[in-house]
């Protein structure tokens, strides 16, 4: 009976039962008042794929949701019999993944908008527990180099919970795009969200169509985005970066840069000589636009990037020279140290913790910063051993842009290619750190550039499976047997075909 509806991530513990539970018109579900919009989250699922009314009833219902305060937040355990079903999680996001687990031992169906034929809403007879291995299941997504729009921005996120990942990293600025809405620098998105595509399609083989590219997300999109994702338990972690990669920001005011020069917005990609100046003005600036983002984003982290910044400029201008002097800096390192540093401190006065790419721990940080360790393990390994909690999104396991095969057919061949086996061989532990030092790995998360996605259907492409196997790492116990996770896959692509997810099919690309 369970082989009908394996689950991914793979379940910490599972006890087959007797039976199965039939959903039907007569089926009711109920829960206390703190899990009400898990309950109507469930409600809001079942419904449209079923055609089942579900009403909500006080006593007795089918589906019980319900807190037990000796799990853990994000626990939970799961009872199916004939007669009902209870999810018990520690706090509502454990609930709310109790359901998500639901969904998947119901038939690949229940991930439709429409009732269609024929489909018995069965579940199996099982006690489940289970518990995420990391706090942090991430994905990150670069909505710079290709604009996102907002709707498909929440199917990827319906896409994170149907996975039980809980962070959503959106890398909103870059070279080649200022992505949301600033109040007080309009021109961050009047100028910094549009730019003439030139060097688009140079790997992915797509036609430059000749119309500009761009978008940006207002501060109700925002708004909309992020509370969508609440309530899945997904926080929205926003990245402003800072001070390399700023070329879009730079096109709408060039005061900011070392040079002044008027920029245009970046139409090629790769790592850029532009960077911020080290101007008093400048740390102003930018700290306008954190608070802006605090604003819209509750989330404790806020990024800072620092990732990529070449020290060009700064080492060539007398007048970065001079600041540096009296700032009693000698290198440029320390420079851009300083510089993170302050908006570091800004955000840690606030309340915030500051989260940026492993480079910055070139530099001196506050307490409390967290580091996105993507160059391999070392940042991870350094960060830890100094102090500073870890996000693992090593560039030779999980960044999902890179290509998925060998194979000279292989669609947007970027990089070395990452398997769906490499993949799944993800650990975010690196296994030098003691057990102590390992404390301070909040979990990982898959990296979505886009340079080389040009459209939503092609972030599927890359995303998918893989990204199933990233959840598996980040949410299973470690020691994942991988044709185990193939065979469960097999399954899991039927709802993944539900959905509506243009994946790359695990032998090859389609004709
Ligand atoms: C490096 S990873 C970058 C990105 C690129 C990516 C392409 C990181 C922090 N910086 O700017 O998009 O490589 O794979």
């Amino acid at each position: 009976m369970l082989t009908r509806a394996p689950l991914t991530p793979r379940p910490l513990s599972l006890t087959p039962g007797h039976g199965e539970l039939l959903l039907d018109e007569r089926t009711t579900v109920g829960a206390s008042a703190p899990l009400d919009g898990v309950l109507h989250w469930l409600q809001s699922a079942l419904r449209p794929p079923t055609g089942l009314p579900l009403p909500r009833s006080s006593a007795g219902a089918t589906i019980t949701l319900a807190l037990d305060e000796d799990l853990g937040p994000e626990s939970f355990r799961l009872r199916v019999t004939p007669d009902g079903a209870t999810i018990t999680g520690g706090g509502p996001a454990g609930v709310f993944w109790g359901c998500q687990a639901l969904l998947q031992l119901l038939p690949p169906a229940v991930h439709r908008k429409a009732p269609t034929a024929g489909h018995r809403w069965a579940i199996p007879a099982l006690q489940m527990y289970d518990t995420p291995r990391f706090a942090w299941r991430g994905l990150m997504l670069d909505v710079a180099r290709h604009f996102m729009p907002k709707h498909d921005v929440l199917r990827i996120i319906d896409l994170m919970a149907l996975h039980r990942l809980n962070t959503l990293h959106l890398h909103l600025t870059d070279d080649q795009g200022w992505r949301v809405e600033i109040r007080r620098y309009p021109r961050l998105t009047d100028v910094g969200a549009w730019r003439h595509e030139s060097q688009v399609g140079a790997v992915s083989g797509a036609p430059a169509d000749g119309r500009p590219h761009g978008g940006f997300y207002t501060r109700d999109d925002i708004r909309e985005i992020v509370a969508y994702a609440g309530q899945r338990f997904i926080t929205v972690v926003p990245e402003i970066e800072t001070p390399g990669h700023v070329q879009a920001a730079l096109a709408a005011y060039p005061s900011l840069g070392v040079t002044g020069a008027p920029q245009q917005v970046w139409t090629r990609w790769g790592v850029n000589r532009n960077i911020l100046n080290a101007e008093e003005s400048t740390v102003d600036f930018f700290t306008g636009v954190l608070d802006e983002i605090m604003e819209l984003f509750p989330s404790a982290h806020i990024g800072v990037g620092g990732d990529e910044c070449p020290k060009d400029q700064w080492r060539d201008d007398p007048r970065t020279r001079q600041r540096m002097a009296e700032l009693g800096l000698t290198t440029e390192q320390q420079l851009q140290g300083w510089f993170v540093r302050r908006l570091g401190d800004h955000l840690a006065a606030a309340g915030r913790r500051p989260f940026g790419w492993d480079e910055i721990l070139e530099g001196d940080l506050p307490a409390g910063t967290t580091i996105a360790s993507w160059r391999g393990s070392t940042g991870a390994v350094t960060a830890a051993r100094r102090g500073f909690d870890v996000v693992s999104c090593p560039d030779d396991k999980v960044y999902l842009d890179y290509r998925q095969s060998e194979s000279p057919t292989e669609p947007i061949p970027v990089s070395i290619p990452l398997t769906l086996r490499d993949v799944y061989g993800f650990d975010p532990v690196p296994p030098e750190l003691t057990a102590a030092e390992a404390r301070h790995v909040l979990g990982g998360q898959a990296t979505m550039w886009t340079e080389h996605a040009d459209s939503p259907r092609t972030v599927d492409y890359l995303l998918f499976p893989r990204l199933c196997a990233v959840a598996e790492a980040l949410w299973s116990p470690p020691g994942g047997d991988f044709p185990d996770f193939e065979r469960r896959l097999t399954h899991h692509l039927r709802r993944l075909d539900a959905f509506g997810v243009e994946y790359r099919h695990p032998s090859g690309p389609r004709p």
